[in-house]
């Protein structure tokens, strides 16, 4: 046995952390053996926790699926037969095809989970199988996320990943709503140790501010943290920059424009109303606003929070406002745009963005980029009619748990003609696929990051050669997608003569996509930097640990992809919105008996998977429902006892946990919980209790964007019978 120690990357999460790995090569094979974050990485600078140390036992973990597998036999008595990749790509093409042959290329939908970003891949192969299918139901874990912030970039900045990120290394006043970094470790701002950045602002004499429902772990090391109502954050928001207009305090640059519409759009949007939505007191929100406009380098930062609720889009257009108009977009210590070595943005790698080019079938609900919102996914399948979805591919996602009305998902997958999944687990959904085809693991193929460099707080480029060897008879997920494409392409061009190659190529979206699909990601990486100029594929392999590119730097308006080179202030689509935002302003109330729902996630959880490793899940229990203690009392509930909680969509039963963490009339429960399925457990997920959120969120509460509004979902806590 010999021992070595192999840098690579973390690809669990946006932070990207650069890890130093222990590696024994045992006769029958090479095992991880330890996990450390590399001090040498430029980015991370050795920061690690503990998620990515389990990135070994995800190596390790005999649940994991190394081989194809069809299903035999139905639901809890289903078994799964490991079959050869040539029969499972097989079974896999010829349902697909035969359902789009039969009722339309809509009938097959596509679902494309949250690890696809963290796959190379799965970002240079995964579009093109997806666009092979060439299905208007696609669908993905946008639009239970950050929807609201690529339809702002689009319409504010002229591109849909052209998304500013707070530069915190060098801000004096940071404003957080609806994130928790110190749990979540960022997101939409790569900032590997935020912990570690944070004690560095308040060195400096900076100051972190949140507002959040809940006085969350970062809440708890920031300077000040308010109780903002669910939802309520548009208000307080656009409160703030009436506040900022007129006092006279708006620095905005020249290349904006729109700025008297934004002043229009806000007249009537004052601190008062807004404190009576939020909870906040008039006074905290004219003080917060103009903080902000003093302060030298400040930056606002909304999340998760902020863009799955009702009023999503509205809130993060606030958001841009305060910073443009506060004179922070586009300064050092304020907002930035990044220069990633490989520029998806300049080079136009990615569309700009596009809405209501369709229409979902059954609601109407406008697509965005190429995507429905997901929360229309259930009744394109169980609404009868032309174009209804009989088939469905899920790439490394797990709808069942991630998306509204989860369990009605769930039975309705149940009843399609076929499903692919392209996972290394068997998890809630996958369980239904008729054939899943499990690619090698992280550590087993090449990285680089297409996606998070380009939302990173410094410009850093890293490749990471695969840790270890691919396993015999083991595919990398773009050679799954490449296999995958072709026999869909082939099968289509089958029934006609002659020029089957040639019609079979053109079928897979055009001659150059099939040229793609044949590249490797390395390949393609080497010749993405070659012509980025600015480092190369072999520079990388010299200095595995990452290069530095140099702190971000003013970019605009050059960055601007907006055909005028302006920055739109008041784009119409949120400007329409408003009036509903008023609507809702001159009724707040929830029901008498009503509490506001809220999500979590915590430091040791992954969303809805790694729920099997013991490293993850020992220790104290956190799947409970957290309630106020005065909202217990005034059911007569007690600290632990089981409650049962209800929506409009569906009820679950699960401990609650007395806290005044929560503000009053709000409950918070995690996401990604629920294994237990017809009380049958998946062994991939068997270590945890907990039940699914999105067994109460609803499809029906979406913000103008399409994404869905996961948070602020009004339940009835009681007793568990
Ligand atoms: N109520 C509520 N719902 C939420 C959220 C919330 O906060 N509250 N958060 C939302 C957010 S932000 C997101 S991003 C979504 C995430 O939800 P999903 O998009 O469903 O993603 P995951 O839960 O991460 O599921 C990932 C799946 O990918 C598989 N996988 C892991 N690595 C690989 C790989 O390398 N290749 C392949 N092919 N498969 C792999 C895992 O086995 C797992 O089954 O959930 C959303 N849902
Ligand atoms: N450990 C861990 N890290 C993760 C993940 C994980 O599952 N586990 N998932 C990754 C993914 S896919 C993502 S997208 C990111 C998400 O990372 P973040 O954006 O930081 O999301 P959360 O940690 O869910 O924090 C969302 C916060 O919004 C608050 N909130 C809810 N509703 C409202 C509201 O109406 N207004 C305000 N102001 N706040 C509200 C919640 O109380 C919660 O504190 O995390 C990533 N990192
Ligand atoms: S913060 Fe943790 S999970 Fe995220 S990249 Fe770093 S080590 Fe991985
Ligand atoms: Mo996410």
């Amino acid at each position: 046995m010999t021992t070595e120690t192999v840098l690579t990357a973390c690809n669990l999460c946006e932070a990207i952390c650069g890890l130093v790995l222990t590696v024994e090569r045992h006769p029958d094979g090479p095992r991880v053996t330890g996990v450390r974050g590399n001090p040498d990485d430029p980015l991370s600078r050795g920061h690690v926790c503990p998620k990515g140390v389990a990135i070994a036992d995800v190596q390790a973990d005999p649940d994991r699926l190394t081989r194809p597998v069809r299903r035999v036999g139905e639901g809890p008595d289903a078994t799964w037969e490991e079959i050869s990749w040539d029969e499972a790509l097989d079974l896999a093409a010829d349902g697909l095809v035969r359902v789009q042959q039969e009722h339309g290329r809509d009938a097959v939908a596509v679902y494309l989970g949250n690890p696809n970003v963290h796959s190379l891949g799965a970002m240079t192969h995964g579009t093109r199988l997806a666009k092979t299918l060439r299905s208007h139901n696609t669908f993905s874990a946008t639009s239970v996320d950050q929807l609201p912030a690529q339809l702002l970039a689009w319409q504010l900045y002229g591109h849909q990943l052209l998304i500013p990120v707070p530069d915190l290394d060098r801000t004096d006043f940071f404003l957080v709503l609806g994130a928790n970094p110190m749990a979540s470790n960022g997101s939409l701002m790569t900032v590997p140790d935020f912990p570690g950045r944070v004690r560095e602002l308040r060195a400096r004499g900076g100051r972190m501010v949140v507002l959040d429902p809940r006085r969350t772990e970062t809440a708890k090391v920031a300077d000040e943290h308010h109780f903002v109502r669910p939802g309520s954050d548009a208000a307080v928001l656009l409160a703030m920059v009436h506040v900022v207009l007129a006092e006279g305090l708006a620095t905005p640059p020249a290349y904006v424009r729109g700025l008297e519409a934004v002043r229009l759009a806000v007249a009537d949007l004052t601190p008062e109303v807004a404190a009576a939505a939020s909870g906040l007191d008039a006074e905290e929100i004219r003080r917060l606003a103009r903080e902000l406009a003093a302060a030298e380098r400040a930056a606002v930062y909304g999340r998760m929070g902020l863009s799955t609720q009702g009023f999503g889009s509205l809130a993060q257009w606030a958001v841009h406002l305060l910073n443009v108009l506060t004179g922070n977009l586009d300064r050092e210590g304020g907002v930035m745009f990044t220069e990633p070595a490989i520029d998806l943005v300049a080079r136009g790698l990615v569309g700009r963005g596009h809405l209501g080019a369709w229409r979902s079938r059954v609601r109407g609900l406008p697509e965005f980029s190429g995507e429905l919102p997901v929360s229309a996914l259930r009744e394109e399948i169980t609404t009868p009619g032309e174009g209804q979805v009989r088939a469905l591919l899920t790439v490394a996602g797990n709808p069942v748990l991630s998306t509204p009305d989860g369990r009605g998902l769930g039975e309705a997958v149940a009843g399609l003609e076929h499903v692919v999944a392209i996972d290394i687990y068997l998890n809630e959904t996958t369980r239904h696929a008729h054939v899943v085809l499990p690619p090698t693991s992280a550590l087993e193929r090449d990285h680089y990051d297409l996606v998070f460099h380009a939302l990173a707080v410094r410009n850093t480029a890293r490749f990471s050669p695969a840790v270890l060897p691919k396993p015999e008879g083991a595919r990398h997920d773009w050679e799954i997608f490449r296999d995958l494409a072709l026999r869909v392409a082939a099968r289509r061009a089958a029934p006609s003569s002659g020029g089957l190659r040639r019609r079979a190529s053109r079928l897979v979206a055009g001659l150059s996509d099939r040229a793609v699909l044949s590249t490797s990601p390395t390949r393609l990486v080497e010749l993405l930097l070659l012509a980025g100029r600015r480092t190369t594929l072999r520079a990388l392999r010299a200095h595995p640990e990452g290069v530095d590119l140099g702190p971000l730097r003013p970019v605009l308006p050059g960055r601007l992809q907006t055909r005028d080179k302006l920055v739109h202030l008041a784009p119409d689509l949120v400007l329409a919105d408003l009036d509903r935002l008023r609507a809702w302003l001159a009724d707040t109330a929830t029901g008498d008996d009503e509490l506001l729902l809220v999500g979590r996630r915590h430091q040791r959880t992954n969303n809805s998977w790694m729920h099997n490793t013991p490293r993850l899940t020992r220790g104290k229990a956190r799947h409970q429902l957290l309630m106020h203690p005065d909202d217990l009392a005034a059911r007569g509930l007690s600290d632990g006892d089981l409650v049962r909680i209800a929506s409009r969509v569906g009820a679950v039963t699960t401990e609650v946990v007395a806290t005044d963490d929560v503000m009053p009339g709000v409950v918070s429960l995690p996401h990604g919980y629920g294994h237990q399925v017809d009380g049958v457990l998946l062994a991939s997920a068997s270590k945890l209790a907990g039940v699914s959120v999105n067994d109460l969120t609803d499809p029906e509460r979406l913000d103008v964007s399409g994404n869905a509004a996961l948070n602020g979902v009004p339940v009835t806590v009681a007793a568990a019978s």
